[in-house]
């Protein structure tokens, strides 16, 4: 612990120097003389790392690999049917992407243009992160659980030039029909050139002559080699959307040398990585984790990669462990989500697998309840193995907070302690910065170099959202409490931002999919406890007059929000309101729809400021009856 906390201290207080040292775990081609330059002033926020070195993600993913472990399993892919297994070496790998990288390049592909990538979690997913950055082209991941609508809104706003699906996506014995999603989308994209369509299945799907292109015809007459694009470290490397708690989701953008030495320091020293360890990140590659901790700091650090494309309970619960025992997984990093959902199917599924190779357990993407923590270190790990829960978020890049396994002491249900280079602050309403043991809203006075450098397109939203509100310091949006020992325990988003298994969804993106319906005058959406998501969806929706109140009209808007944005945005509970409550302003009450919403009708509050408090006995009579 000693020589943690000392390192820590150095990494906060000569930062230059310990970066300029931590930097030199990827290959500079022209190594950089500067380290940090920020700048976080109310009207300007500029961020910068490393920024006259140059070096490429790929390269120090990849190609550096090759000739010290050519023949290491660098992604270890398990398909959804068990036993569907493919093992893609680090030298096979260089070969595949450099045959997409040398078809892009065929089609026009160069450096800072933008390619979406609508993948299922197959290897050609990672392979195709990698081709872009290989030639420093932006790639933007959309999860493949999206909706034809939201992947053509992110799509449009990154003003992708080509974009990689496949003909179909398989989940849970399930398919996904990704490229008939895509087709919806591009009709309202005209300035995509192509469509690269990578077959998964067997279908066939349909066709635009000109514009789609089989990714194998693409690849097939390619060279196996071909050089990197050499990056300055602050070129864009991805554009990644996330929720927020207004508007449409934000392009958070990320560049390329800090947020590659912190994948790597990360993945290195919050995991205990070693050489040899099967490193297994259950996220998918749509979200910041997979980019994270399936691709960039595994591979950056030679590890072989485990990307499986099922999910937790298909064909049985015991699935995870399985493919554990299979692959001889020793790194195993996994959402509270789908702990809570195996925890609830029974010991026996977990007991019944060897789990021996299993050396830690991560977890991350919500708070994690004790409960959970207590059963996943218990019966899973079986009182050996650390669990490992790391806070952090889209924008932040990297892991921010979190224990060193073997060095920080556990509590079940904290996040530990900041990791090198962070610098938690914990401030009141009003912006006074606590101290000691305290609860607040967290902020970050450092974060270290994987953090976001703005949102695309969009650079005044960018420090309105994040560096407005407190000076000098980063907003995350969670609220924290800080114990007797310095640790950090999350409480979740303060604002209109709800965490539903792990992913993130701005409640005004759902209640603009639901008023975009034609018999819908107005809706509030609000999360409220869910035993296995964390948090359910609850909606207010008041119809226009001449609607009726019907059971099918309940069904069409749940259709309709999951054709709008996907099929996690789909509210739980929709309640008929004749009106929501609001305040002479015109400001709804929230506070009061989550109360109603978690059947709390006793603690309503003090409800004198509405313009109707009988909207609110209406609406909670409803809630009563519900209980
Ligand atoms: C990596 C990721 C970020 C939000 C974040 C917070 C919640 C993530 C957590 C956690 C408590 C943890 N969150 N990890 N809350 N404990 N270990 O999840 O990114 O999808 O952007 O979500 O998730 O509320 O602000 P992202």
């Amino acid at each position: 612990m000693d020589a943690f906390t000392q390192m820590y201290r150095h990494s906060i207080e000569e930062p230059d120097a310990f970066w300029a040292k931590q930097a030199l775990c990827v290959d500079w081609q022209v190594p950089f003389t500067r380290v940090r330059n920020i700048d976080i002033g109310p009207d300007i926020v500029s961020i910068k790392w490393f920024a006259d070195g140059t070096l490429n993600a790929c390269h120090n993913c990849v190609d550096r690999h090759v000739d010290a472990r050519g023949d290491q399993v660098a992604i270890l892919w398990e398909g959804d049917e068990p036993g569907l297994a493919e093992r893609i070496t680090y030298r096979e790998l260089h070969g595949a992407v450099c045959r997409l990288a040398n078809g892009l390049r065929s089609l026009g592909i160069g450096k800072g243009d933008r390619v979406a990538i609508y993948l299922p979690m197959i290897p050609e997913a990672a392979i195709s992160m990698l081709a872009c950055a290989r030639l420093g082209a932006v790639h933007s991941v959309v999860f493949g659980g999206f909706s034809a609508e939201a992947l053509a809104g992110r799509i449009r706003d990154c003003g992708a030039r080509v974009v990689v699906t496949a003909n179909e996506g398989v989940r849970g014995g399930r398919t996904i029909p990704l490229k008939h999603n895509m087709d919806k989308a591009l009709e309202s994209c005209p300035f995509v050139e192509k469509c690269i369509v990578v077959g998964r299945t067997a279908s066939q799907v349909d066709w635009v002559e000109g514009r789609d292109i089989r990714y194998l015809d693409l690849v097939d007459t390619m060279n196996a080699e071909c050089e990197p694009e050499w990056m300055n470290a602050e070129d864009p490397l991805f554009i990644l959307y996330t929720s927020g708690s207004t508007g449409k989701p934000k392009g958070v953008l990320h560049t390329t040398g800090g947020y590659l030495v912190a994948c790597a320091l990360s993945h290195r020293h919050v995991f205990d990585y070693r050489d040899g360890d099967i490193f297994w990140c259950t996220a998918d590659v749509g979200w910041v984790t997979g980019h994270s901790y399936i691709v960039y700091g595994p591979l950056a650090n030679g590890a072989t990669t485990v990307m499986f494309e099922g999910i937790p309970t298909w064909p049985t619960p015991s699935r995870f462990w399985e493919i554990c025992d299979r692959h001889g997984v020793t790194i195993f990093y996994t959402a509270p989500t789908a702990i809570r959902a195996l925890m609830r199917e029974g010991d026996e599924h977990v007991m019944r697998i060897d789990r021996s190779s299993l050396r830690i357990l991560g977890s991350v993407g919500e708070p994690i309840n004790p409960e959970a923590w207590r059963w996943y270190f218990e019966v899973v790990g079986e009182g050996r193995c650390p669990v490992i829960d790391t806070w952090w978020q889209t924008e932040t890049g990297t892991i921010m907070i979190a224990p060193v396994p073997g060095v920080t002491p556990l509590k079940p249900g904290s996040a530990a302690l900041p990791f090198f280079g962070v610098e938690p602050v914990l401030v009141d309403d009003a912006g006074r910065v606590l101290e000691g043991v305290a609860e607040g809203l967290l902020c970050l006075r450092d974060a270290g170099p994987g953090i976001m450098r703005t949102i695309h397109g969009d650079p005044a939203r960018f420090i309105e959202t994040y560096f407005r509100r407190f000076p000098g310091l980063y907003f995350t949006g969670d609220g924290c409490r800080r114990d007797e020992d310095g640790f950090y325990w999350i409480t979740g988003r303060i604002d209109d931002v709800i965490n539903v298994s792990g992913h993130r969804l701005g409640t005004a993106e759902i209640e603009g999919a639901l008023v975009a319906h034609q018999a819908v005058a107005e809706a509030a959406v609000v999360g409220y406890p869910d035993a296995v998501k964390g948090q359910g969806i609850h909606a207010f929706v008041t119809l226009k007059a001449g609607e009726g109140e019907t059971e099918a009209l309940r069904q069409e808007l749940r259709d309709f929000v999951r054709r709008q944005i996907g099929a996690i945005a789909q509210p739980d509970v929709i309640q008929w309101a004749t009106a929501l409550p609001k305040t002479r302003s015109g400001k709804i009450m929230r506070r009061i729809l989550r109360k109603l919403a978690e059947g709390k009708v006793e603690e309503l509050g003090d409800v004198s400021t509405l313009v109707d408090p009988g909207v609110v006995a209406a609406l909670a009579d409803v809630a009563r009856a519900r209980k």
